[in-house]
C-alpha cells in the first residue's frame, strides 16, 4: 500500500500548530468541520461547504464507518501555494482505517475569511478536491450587559423601608443579549435571579448584582443598600394639648384690655391631625393661629386636638378675665381764675390747690406773667395775682401745669381756666 510510506510525521507537527492558533485566540473553537472518505479515489464522501471565520475543529476520518471498507488510505491537505486561496492553515491528516486513531482525526485551527482548496495527496486520488468558503463572523460581543436594580415598597419620612423592600435587578445586552442575572444578598452567595427580591429582615440590607451575556462577558458587580424598619404600632395615643395665655396683667392677675391664648397640641405617634377651640361656649372651630379676647369680662376657652389615627384628646380648659385699662396718671388740681381791681389796677388772681395724696409743683401762667410754687402739700394751694399793669382786661384763660410723682413716674397734668374782664376806675 502506498499510505505506509508516508510520513505519519506531518499529523503530529500539523496538529501542534493549529493548537498555537487556537491558544491565541483565547477562545475554544465552536464550529467543527467534518470531511470523510469512502472507498472513493476520486471524492470524499461528504466535505463542509462553508464555514464561519474564527476557530474551527477539523476531523477527518475514513474508517468502515464512512465506508472505507477496504482499508484505503487519504489525506485531508490544505493547499498552501496555489494562487487565489488562502494559505495560512497548514492542515495536512494521513488517515487510514488501521492507523492508531482508527481512521479518525481531529485538529484545531484558526479560520480567516476566504477560500481555501483542500486536496488528497494519495497519488491517483487528484479527483479528491474541493473548496471551502470562509465568510466572516460577525462583530465579535465584547461588552458586558448594562445592569441596574431598583428598590421598591413603602418608604418612611427617612426614606427606609416599613415592613419589607423588593429589588427588582435589570439587564440589558445590546449584542448576543444577556444570558445569565445573579444577586448576592448581604454577602451570601450569588445566586440566579428570577424574580424581584424580597427583603423583610430589619436591618441595613446590601444587595450585590451582576449580569453575563451570551458571549461571555460578565458586568462589574454593582450593588444597591437600603435599610428595612419595623411598621410603626398602630396609635391609640391621643395628641397632648396645652394653652398658654399671654398679655398685659394687672395686680389682681387679670389682663388689660385683651390677651391672647395660644395652644399648642404634640403627637409623638401619627402626629397632630386638627386642634380646635371654643370660647364662652361657642362651638368649636378649627384653630390655625393665636386667639385675641378683647371683650370684657371672664373667659372660658376650651380646646382639644386630635392626631391622624383619629384619636382626640379629652377637653380642655382655660379661663381668665379681661379688665378695662385703669384711667392714665393725673396730677389732681383744682384750678380758678378772676380778675379784679385793686384800686384802679386791674390784676388776674390765678389758685390751685393740690387735691392730690402728694406734693405738687404747680405752674400759674397768665398773659400777665408766670410763676412757680414747688412742693405744695395735699390739700394746699398755689396762689398768684398777677398786675395787668393797665385799668382793664379783657376775659381770657391761665395756664396752669402740676407735676408730681405718682407711683415713682413723674407725673405732668395741664389745666386751664377762664377769668373774667373787668374795667378799674
Ligand atoms: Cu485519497
Amino acid at each position: 500500500m502506498l499510505a505506509v510510506a508516508l510520513p505519519t510525521v506531518w499529523l503530529s507537527g500539523v496538529g501542534a500548530a493549529a493548537q498555537d492558533q487556537s491558544q491565541q485566540a483565547g477562545q475554544a473553537a465552536e464550529q467543527t468541520l467534518v470531511w470523510t472518505a469512502d472507498n472513493s479515489y476520486t471524492e470524499y464522501k461528504s466535505v463542509p461547504i462553508t464555514a464561519t471565520a474564527g476557530p474551527a475543529t477539523i476531523v477527518f476520518e475514513t474508517n468502515e464507518s464512512t465506508g472505507n471498507t477496504f482499508g484505503m488510505t487519504h489525506t485531508l491537505t490544505f493547499d498552501v501555494s496555489s494562487p487565489g486561496y488562502n494559505h495560512d492553515v497548514n492542515v495536512n491528516i494521513l488517515a487510514s482505517p488501521f492507523d492508531t486513531s482508527g481512521g479518525r482525526h481531529e485538529v484545531q485551527v484558526n479560520l480567516t475569511p476566504g477560500t481555501y482548496r483542500y486536496y488528497c495527496m494519495i497519488p491517483g486520488h487528484a479527483g479528491m478536491v474541493g473548496e471551502l468558503v470562509v465568510t466572516s463572523a460577525g462583530p465579535t460581543d465584547t461588552t458586558p450587559p448594562q445592569v441596574s436594580a431598583s428598590v421598591s415598597g413603602e418608604k418612611d419620612a427617612d426614606g427606609n423601608y416599613v415592613g419589607s423592600a423588593a429589588v427588582t435587578v435589570s439587564a440589558t445586552d445590546d449584542e448576543s443579549g444577556v444570558d445569565t442575572v445573579e444577586y448576592a444578598l448581604d454577602g451570601g452567595a450569588f445566586q440566579a435571579y428570577t424574580a424581584p427580591v424580597p427583603v423583610s429582615q430589619v436591618g441595613e440590607h446590601t444587595l450585590r448584582y451582576r449580569a453575563a451575556d451570551k458571549a461571555g462577558n460578565t458586568s462589574e458587580v454593582r450593588s444597591v443598600t437600603f435599610t428595612v424598619v419595623a411598621p410603626q404600632p398602630k396609635d391609640t395615643t391621643p395628641p397632648t394639648v396645652s394653652a398658654a395665655v399671654a398679655g398685659t396683667k394687672n395686680a389682681d392677675g387679670d389682663y388689660v384690655d385683651s390677651a391672647t391664648v395660644t395652644i399648642t397640641a404634640t403627637d409623638a405617634e401619627s402626629g397632630v391631625d386638627t386642634v380646635e377651640y371654643s370660647v364662652d361656649g361657642q362651638p368649636f372651630a378649627s384653630y390655625t393661629k393665636a386667639l385675641v379676647v378683647d371683650q370684657l369680662g371672664a373667659h372660658t376657652v376650651r380646646y382639644r386636638a386630635t392626631d391622624k389615627a383619629g384619636n382626640t384628646s379629652a377637653v380642655a380648659t382655660t379661663t381668665f378675665t379681661v379688665v378695662m385699662a385703669p384711667p392714665p396718671a393725673r396730677t389732681p388740681l383744682t384750678v380758678t381764675a378772676s380778675a379784679r381791681c385793686v384800686g384802679t389796677s386791674a390784676y388776674v388772681a390765678v389758685t390751685a390747690v393740690n387735691d392730690g395724696d402728694v406734693p405738687a409743683t404747680v405752674t400759674l401762667t397768665t398773659s400777665y406773667g408766670s410763676t412757680t410754687v414747688a412742693d405744695v402739700a395735699p390739700g394746699k394751694r398755689a396762689y398768684q395775682s398777677f398786675n395787668a399793669r393797665a385799668k382793664q382786661v379783657a376775659a381770657g384763660e391761665v395756664t396752669v401745669t402740676g407735676t408730681s410723682i405718682i407711683d415713682g413716674e413723674k407725673v405732668t397734668t395741664p389745666y386751664e381756666a377762664a377769668h373774667n374782664a373787668i374795667s378799674c376806675g
